[in-house]
């Protein structure tokens, strides 16, 4: 086999607990399942890869468990005996196989990044043609489902100096006390932090109308997909009448989803999500379309752990705006680590790593106990 062969892949789902039930429109998450991806090559090397999705099937088309079957059985042996150097050729022999599954390949392509930055001595972000800042801003999601919960929740953020932006999760109680939830919790933080919403798509377009303007006299600065990615008209008006700006994140499924709405003017913000778009080398053109059209972008999360945290930190560091900051806080949901190394959060930023490729390292042990397959 060749010297710089992938020689295995292989793929472990990982079940950890979250800190508190985090509820969204479409579902309450009572823990986080990881699909982690070990990619191992001829010369030594190993990269880490991962994607999460949320809630099962709720969020979209990929689960945890259609991830790890779509690698082990399509991916990995199309990728095995493959230079792992290469790894545009990589990616391009599994788009040529394998329709969408965009989940899948972003592990992959972190998993190849990781290795190949390992092999040149170079954290990923070097490897992607060099950071422009050493940490990023990270929001948290106040999402208890309980006002007063949440409110101490912020206070404790803002008192720790970790999180100064808050997005909080509406969409599935009445627009009315929605509204009264965000008002309570931006009353209670005051100039202290900027407040914005995530409605996951939970509004028709006349709700979203009647809505947003409340929303803006409550001090909210941002309103994150307000109604369904599939009323794209809506989205185009909603955009043009809405007082505040509208992010899209369910929008945004490929890099070509992103040039249609940046076409038809649909959102002034862009959230950011190497899964959804097919990995770092997608998101970071997903990037360049909303830069070209004057479209603020957003670190967006799929909650994933500590490897896919790091892969978006060390992408979204080398973009030249993040007006909106960042939102990789995943790690922090999870009880339990097993990494050797937590991630360095401190003055309300994550801040990204030196050693080479994504910067972690596996604790085998913790690992073991909590891999599904290996219990
Ligand atoms: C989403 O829709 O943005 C991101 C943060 C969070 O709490 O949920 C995710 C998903
Ligand atoms: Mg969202």
């Amino acid at each position: 086999m060749h010297e710089f062969a992938i020689t295995a892949v292989e793929t472990l789902l990982v079940d950890l607990p979250t800190i508190r039930p985090h509820r969204l429109s479409m579902t309450t998450m009572q823990g986080q399942t990881l699909v982690l991806v070990r990619l191992r090559c001829a010369d030594g090397h190993e990269g880490l890869g991962e994607a999460t999705t949320i809630g099962g099937l709720s969020y979209g088309a990929e689960s945890p468990e259609s991830i790890k079957a779509n690698i082990d059985t399509y991916l990995a042996p199309l990728l095995v005996g493959q230079d792992a150097r290469n790894i545009n050729a990589a990616m391009a022999r599994l788009d040529k196989a394998v329709k969408n599954n965009t989940f899948a390949k972003s592990a992959i392509e972190i998993a190849l990044l990781d290795a190949q930055g390992k092999r040149l001595g170079l954290p990923l972000s070097e490897l992607l043609g060099g950071r422009l800042r050493d940490a990023v801003p990270v929001a948290w999601t106040l999402a208890s489902g309980d006002t007063g919960r949440d409110i101490d929740e912020g206070e404790r953020m803002l008192a720790e100096r970790r999180h100064n932006i808050f997005k909080l999760k509406i969409g599935a109680n009445s627009p009315a006390a929605d509204i009264a939830h965000v008002a309570a919790i931006k009353r209670a933080v005051g100039n202290r932090a900027s407040v914005r919403v995530d409605v996951n798509q939970a509004w028709d377009e006349s709700t979203a109308l009647r809505a947003i303007p409340a929303l803006a006299d409550a001090g909210v600065d941002l309103v994150e997909q307000p109604i369904s990615r599939h009323n794209f008209a809506g989205q185009v008006r909603l955009a043009m009448r809405s007082p505040l700006p509208i992010m899209a994140d369910e929008s945004i499924e490929c890099v070509a989803d992103a040039f249609q709405l940046a076409q038809a003017g649909a959102a002034p913000v862009f959230a950011l999500k190497l899964s959804k778009n097919g990995g770092v080398s997608r998101v970071l053109k997903t990037a360049a379309i909303a830069e070209a059209a004057g479209i603020a972008l957003y670190g967006g999360t799929m909650l994933e752990g500590a490897v896919g945290t790091l892969a978006a930190a060390h992408a979204f560091a080398t973009l030249s705006q993040l007006t909106w900051g960042t939102e990789l806080f995943g790690p922090l949901l999870l009880t339990e680590e097993i990494f050797q190394q937590p991630l360095r959060y401190a003055d309300f930023q994550l801040q990204l790593p030196t050693a080479p490729g994504l910067g972690i390292t596996l604790d085998e042990e913790r690992l073991a106990y909590f891999a599904r397959d290996l219990r």
